[in-house]
């Protein structure tokens, strides 16, 4: 394939790539990274940052996950249908990888003492999506075709539900959505598959 993607054997920062490249039906090879291959330490020395995942296009080498997105996102063309439509696909992309960048703290923390007061700021967090959804006759974040912001939102709704299953009942619209969006039959294939499910969202903690 054209396209190939390296990572850990986990969910983790790939998985919103993976989403949308299935999602397209872009046909792309996985390369999967055990601990063990990775603490060789031969494959992060030749990363640039040091750090997975890794991306290649033909001859292009790419690191930096939203890096990748984006690109694929202008490549694949659901990056809005003109620069009035990125730059809110934009706006609501950064304010997506606020919410991610605090799931991703308390999924590294040790035990669950964080846990109930993320749960209570979930609702600020995630009203504004909610709104805009309900506003928003295109069924989608921006415009009427699915975008890049619209593959980290699906991830993120999934990845609450995990945590929280009654999370998503005061959002009606994010609910719709979420059951719309997994409908699509690219994703609900990929998610029904044993390649999704043996896939864990993050490495297991260790004790
Ligand atoms: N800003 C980078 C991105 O978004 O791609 C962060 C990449 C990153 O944190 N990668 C982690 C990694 O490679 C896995 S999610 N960890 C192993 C290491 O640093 O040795």
């Amino acid at each position: 394939a054209r396209f190939t993607l390296t990572y850990f054997p986990v969910q983790g920062r790939a998985e919103v790539i993976r989403l949308m490249l299935k999602d397209q039906g872009a046909d792309f090879d996985e390369k999967v990274v055990t601990m063990e291959m990775w603490k060789e330490g031969t494959l992060k020395a030749s990363c640039l940052f040091g750090q997975l995942p890794m991306f290649q296009d033909g001859d292009l080498t790419l690191y930096q996950t939203n890096a990748i997105r984006r690109h694929l996102a202008r490549k694949l063309g659901v990056y809005g249908k003109d620069q009035r439509e990125a730059a809110l696909i934009d706006m609501m992309d950064e304010a997506l990888q606020d919410i991610l960048n605090k799931f991703i703290k308390l999924m590294f923390e040790k035990d669950d003492t964080g846990k109930e007061g993320y749960l209570k700021g979930l609702p600020k967090d995630f009203m504004p999506f909610e709104k805009t959804l309900s506003s928003n006759e295109g069924g989608f974040l921006v415009g009427n075709k699915i975008s890049l912001a619209d593959y980290a939102l699906v991830l993120l709704l999934i990845h609450h539900e995990v945590l929280s299953p009654t999370f998503l009942d005061a959002f009606p619209s994010l609910q719709d959505y979420l059951k719309r969006m997994c409908a699509r039959p690219n994703l609900q294939a990929y998610h029904q598959s044993d390649e999704f499910k043996s896939r864990p969202i993050v490495p297991e903690k260790k004790a």
